[in-house]
């Protein structure tokens, strides 16, 4: 197998390049990569230090928007498609993926999960007031915008599966891995969506997964408490 995924189980763009590779049945490795604690050759393999960091064979690709535009263009054929050829939808679904990436990123990474698991994981009490703070006034501003685009709709567009439905689902993952879902009630469309998109088998599949390893990280936590 010539693919490798390095990242780290919990982030949102490594989630979201691995969701391509299963959606379009692209066999592939996963190998653990923490860019906080990373090998001494991590800036040559990745030049920002970020992962997901993808390799073909001697072909190594950094960026999780450019992985999943790359993937999309090398596996086609008989793999679906993620990236529309109309333009205005390609051009939208590019723009629904950058926004997930920056919005909904920085509240999700920084304002729940972060103050959440990561302070804990580094031996710091959990931020609870950043986590209600983020909530309350910072995450209703990307949600509501997503809501009024997947109003109507099953897909963000063209009625089928794009990249833009796998880069909202990983960001919003990692909002019930830390069990701060939105409420269905405020953003019934987009909670539909996230429904559906979790009830694929590949990323049902991916979150069991996802929910093992963090139990695991907590329960080795709760131990050397
Ligand atoms: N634009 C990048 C963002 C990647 C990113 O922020 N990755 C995080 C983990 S989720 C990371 O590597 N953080 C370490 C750092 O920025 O120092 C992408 O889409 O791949």
């Amino acid at each position: 197998m010539s693919i490798v995924i390095h990242g780290s189980t919990l982030s949102p763009f490594t989630r979201k390049v691995t969701l391509v590779a299963l959606e379009k049945n692209i066999p592939f490795q996963s190998q653990d990569l923490n860019p906080y604690s990373p090998p001494s050759n991590f800036e040559t393999m990745s030049p920002l230090r970020q992962i997901p960091v993808l390799q073909d064979g001697d072909y190594t690709l950094n960026d999780s928007s450019a992985i999943s535009a790359y993937l999309d263009a090398a596996y086609s054929g008989v793999h679906k498609a993620l990236l529309p050829e109309a333009p205005k939808a390609r051009g939208y679904v590019l723009w629904i993926e950058e926004y997930a990436d920056t919005a909904l990123f920085q509240c999700i990474s920084e304002g729940v999960f972060r103050p959440i698991f990561i302070t804990q994981f580094f031996g710091k009490p959990i931020d609870m007031a950043t986590v209600q703070d983020t909530i309350a006034n910072r995450l209703p501003v990307p949600l509501g915008y997503l809501e009024t685009q997947i109003i109507g709709k099953n897909f963000f567009a063209e009625e089928r599966l794009t990249l833009a439905d796998i880069a909202v689902y990983a960001q919003l993952a990692n909002l019930e891995h830390a069990q701060h879902l939105p409420e269905t009630s405020v953003y019934p469309n987009l909670m539909a969506h996230f429904g559906r998109m979790k009830s694929r088998g590949p990323i049902a599949k991916l979150f069991t997964l996802e929910a093992q390893y963090l139990n695991g990280m907590l329960t080795q936590l709760k131990k050397s408490v």
